[in-house]
């Protein structure tokens, strides 16, 4: 099923996600419909808050770009830890369709977190996957790309919003 994506400035998006309790299959159907949501979208990530759920999850398929590409990525309760490094990547977002701006992130990540099955599981990530679940690790805790621009950027994207808007 395809979901809603909220888009920026939804208020909604500001909110602070939960932990995901419950491993069932309506969380599993959850994240193929997230999966579908984000690929009919022509996405490589969405968080579950941009679609109206505040959970914490996340799903991520960085495609062509990653030596394994078209693996789906699925982050439930996930925790970050030992980034080093930094890169720049220019980036987008779902919730803010249009809008592209270069951001400053951890190179390398370690990521904890809970398969669909509850179960523990640990990555280690590296450039654009890396990237990727900093990005939507931000959305479950109601931080989007454009909070980590400067303020002179982040004036420039909301004019530029507000003209898409009038248009
Ligand atoms: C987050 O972003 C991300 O403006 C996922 O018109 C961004 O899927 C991870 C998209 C950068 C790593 C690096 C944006 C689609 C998709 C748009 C997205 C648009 C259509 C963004
Ligand atoms: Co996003």
């Amino acid at each position: 099923m395809i979901l809603e994506i909220l888009k920026y400035p939804d208020p909604r998006l500001e909110k602070i996600s939960e932990d995901v309790k419950v491993f069932d299959k309506a969380l599993h159907r959850f994240l193929d419909s997230m999966a579908e949501t984000m690929y009919s979208a022509d996405g490589i990530g969405l968080a579950a808050p941009q679609v109206n759920k505040l959970q914490r999850m996340f799903v991520i398929d960085i495609g062509s770009q990653d030596e394994n590409h078209n693996r789906i990525y699925e982050f439930i309760n996930p925790v970050l830890s030992k980034g080093q490094g930094k890169v720049v990547y220019e980036e987008g977002c779902l919730s803010v369709p249009g809008i592209a701006e270069e951001v400053t992130r951890k190179e390398t990540i370690t990521v904890e977190y809970k398969d669909r099955d509850g179960k523990n599981q640990k990555m280690e990530a590296v450039d654009l996957l890396a990237v990727a679940i900093q990005h939507e690790n931000d959305h479950l805790d109601g931080v989007l790309f454009v909070d980590r621009l400067s303020p002179l950027k982040r004036r420039f994207v909301k004019r530029k919003l507000s003209k898409v808007v009038t248009l």
